[in-house]
């Protein structure tokens, strides 16, 4: 008798909870604090604690830890996932209209629902009776990832639906970071010495393909539905009625509309007010309402015929420019920053923006004072774009370029490149932003050993070069400012850990000019230890495909210098690994062909996917010719595919290409 209560207390409690929940981080509606939300939780999980056999897999508490970790495996989806064509323009809106209205019955009544376009992740999320079973991404629309323990975690997404549900639902819509948890996330990367994220778009991505649920619990991701994958309504409007009934959160914002006029002022308005909304939007998506329209009208390709996507352009704003601060880096390149007055743009407050190099300023005759035209397209800091000129006063001063370094007062010097250099050997800006270099994420990969760690490291007289890294300890570590216990326990294992990095990654944190991820892998595969490749001379180097004779004089050079050796000498004490021991999979499909990569691919990096690529054999070019074999494409993708779409080139995105390179194909 006392357990049946008991049990009957927790199903209340479990009722209570989602209620709860529902107006929380659905509605954005709470009705009780976050306090007597925690009481319900605690006694929930107290009565849980006391009958473990019987937590349903859809309690509140099960959010994360449900029971399947996270693999990533494929899942082919129940019906694919379409894609959408993009529009910019108002005769590209018309051109659509009049597309719509030519394929169907002359005279039809056509309504169109316009949507925000929502900047996250496209996925599935499959209910079985109600019950939440499975989530994938998008992938290639045929085949996604299944990312089902992490989606668990967001907790705008039922477990369990409400309303008339049917016995299989197949919902799609997108996951995204609201913008103050992608601020604060940044934040606390920044202070931990991590890298940011460049915009929630990738935040969200990464936070999706986090091996650990609960670190994916505490990133504050959120689900907007948008589609019915099976069993949609007459009309679409209905649908998205139909699944806010169901507990899912849907765009306040969609509105139906019945002339392309009516969907223009729709897009202009929406223009003002996406900038206030707490999440990024990159246009609105118009569909066609009535389904058997959308029936007729079909699809060319993955393109429904019934629906597009309108991309507002980036985002600018206007501003002075106040300063210019001059930065050393790594390679004692002297580079410009603009400092500006604050000003806000796409939601975050702007004070610096990048000016590349003096040829830049110069070519864009900026100078000081000015006020400037600055944009921000998914970078986190800023390019200024354009001067207004015709807004000067006559008080702007000209640039002028530093004659001393900023950071220790040596000369510079302006050879016939466009680089200006600090002459000290020594320059402390060198050392520094040598190791930041090291750790980070394509080179050493030192997790939590980010730009702000390096550098109290540095100025705490820790470290001065890349092989005091190995010989730090807990109780140095504890001394610097913000790193706890934990904190240093990590960074230590972290460290330990990179010792284990194959020659490549070592290769390319050591800073060689010239030396990018992918050389470095080229000749990691070449020599297979560093023993090898420092005996050899430039005549061997420069024989060796992709590597010229710039590449191969300035490896010789960098090997000839006694501090180098020393270095290396020291790290090799250090127990770091010295050699190339991955193997090369001859079988891959990927192995001997020529690929190459061009735009934003959504989860891999650059680095990351040609080293990929080299690792299985493949041989990655920065041009596209007819002897290319693939094209992998990501987004904002260029000049390079249009002519591989003239020669015919074969044209793949990153979920074919992880297909291929996994040895999937
Ligand atoms: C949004 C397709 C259709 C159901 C196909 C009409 C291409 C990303 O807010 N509706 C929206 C949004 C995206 C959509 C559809 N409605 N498709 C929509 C969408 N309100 N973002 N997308 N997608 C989703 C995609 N994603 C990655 C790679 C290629 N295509």
């Amino acid at each position: 008798m006392y357990k049946e209560e008991r049990l009957a207390e927790a199903a209340a409690l479990r009722g209570e909870i989602r209620h709860h929940e529902y107006l929380y981080y659905v509605l954005d509606a709470p009705e009780i604090t976050d306090a007597e939300y925690d009481r319900f939780m605690v006694r929930l999980r107290e009565i849980e604690a006391e009958f473990p056999e019987d937590v349903p897999e859809d309690s509140p508490t099960q959010r994360v830890g449900g029971r399947a970790a996270p693999d990533f495996t494929q899942v082919t989806h129940l019906t694919p996932l379409l894609s959408l064509g993009n529009i910019f323009s108002f005769d590209e809106l018309k051109a659509f209209d009049e597309r719509v209205r030519g394929g169907l019955p002359k005279g039809s009544r056509i309504d169109y629902v316009m949507e925000p376009k929502i900047d996250g992740l496209a996925c599935s999320l499959i209910y079985e009776n109600g019950k939440f079973v499975r989530a994938a991404t998008r992938g290639d629309g045929s085949v996604g990832e299944n990312v089902t323990a992490n989606v668990r975690t967001i907790r705008s997404i039922p477990l369990v639906l409400t309303g008339d549900y049917p016995e299989l639902l197949d919902v799609r819509g997108e996951v995204y970071m609201p913008r103050h948890a992608f601020m604060k996330l940044n934040e606390e990367r920044a202070g931990k010495g991590e890298d940011e994220f460049a915009n929630p778009r990738n935040a969200a991505a990464g936070s999706l393909r986090q091996l650990d649920p609960n670190v994916t619990a505490k990133r504050s991701l959120s689900f907007f539905a948008y589609f019915v994958g099976d069993g949609a309504r007459e009309k679409h409007s209905e649908s998205l009625a139909m699944l806010k009934s169901f507990g899912f959160k849907v765009s306040e914002n969609y509105k139906v509309v019945s002339s392309i006029e009516e969907a223009w002022d729709y897009i202009e308005n929406f223009s003002a007010k996406r900038t206030a909304l707490s999440y990024d939007t990159d246009g609105a998506v118009i569909k066609v309402d009535a389904v058997y329209q959308q029936r007729i009208l079909g699809a060319t390709g993955k393109d429904p015929r019934w629906a597009i996507a309108f991309k507002y352009p980036p985002e600018q704003a206007e501003t002075t420019l106040e300063d210019i601060d001059w930065r050393v880096g790594r390679t004692g390149v002297l580079t410009p920053t603009a400092v500006l007055t604050l000003v806000k743009l796409s939601g975050s407050t702007v004070s610096r923006a990048t000016l590349h190099n003096v040829d830049f300023i110069r070519d864009k005759d900026i100078r000081i004072g000015d006020r400037v035209i600055i944009n921000k397209a998914g970078e986190i800091i800023p390019e200024v774009l354009r001067v207004e000129k015709g807004r000067r006063t006559g008080e702007e001063k000209e640039v002028t370029v530093p004659s001393l370094c900023p950071e220790c007062g040596w000369s510079v010097t302006r050879g016939n490149e466009t680089a200006i250099r600090c002459t000290n050997p020594h320059c402390p800006a060198l050392g520094r932003e040598g190791l930041i270099h090291f750790a980070s994420r394509d080179a050493m990969d030192i997790d939590g050993c980010g730009p702000a760690v390096i550098t109290q490291l540095v100025d705490a007289g820790l470290i001065c070069d890349a092989a005091d890294l190995f010989s730090l300890n807990k109780e140095d570590l504890v001394k610097i400012e913000r790193m706890g216990e934990k904190s240093a326990e990590n960074l230590l294992s972290a460290i330990a850990k990179s010792r284990e990095n194959e020659l490549d990654r070592l290769l390319f944190a050591l800073g060689i000019r010239h030396v990018g991820a992918k050389v470095a892998r080229t000749l990691a595969m070449e020599f297979k230890s560093i023993k090898n490749l420092m005996e050899a001379d430039e005549e061997r180097l420069a024989a060796i495909r992709n590597i010229g004779d710039k590449i191969a004089e300035s490896v010789v050079t960098w090997f000839s210098v006694p501090s180098n050796l020393d270095l290396i000498e020291r790290l090799k004490t250090a127990g770091v690994k010295m050699d190339f021991t991955q193997s090369v999979t001859e079988v891959n499909s990927f192995y001997g062909k020529a690929l190459v990569f061009t735009g934003t691919l959504p989860t891999l990096g650059r680095a990351e996917a040609q080293g990929m690529a080299l690792a299985v054999g493949a041989k990655v070019s920065g041009s596209v010719s007819r002897k290319t074999d693939y094209v992998i494409a990501g987004e904002d993708a260029g000049s390079k595919l249009t002519k591989a779409g003239q020669l015919g080139v074969k044209i793949i995105d990153e979920t074919e290409f992880l297909k291929i390179v996994r040895g999937g194909e």
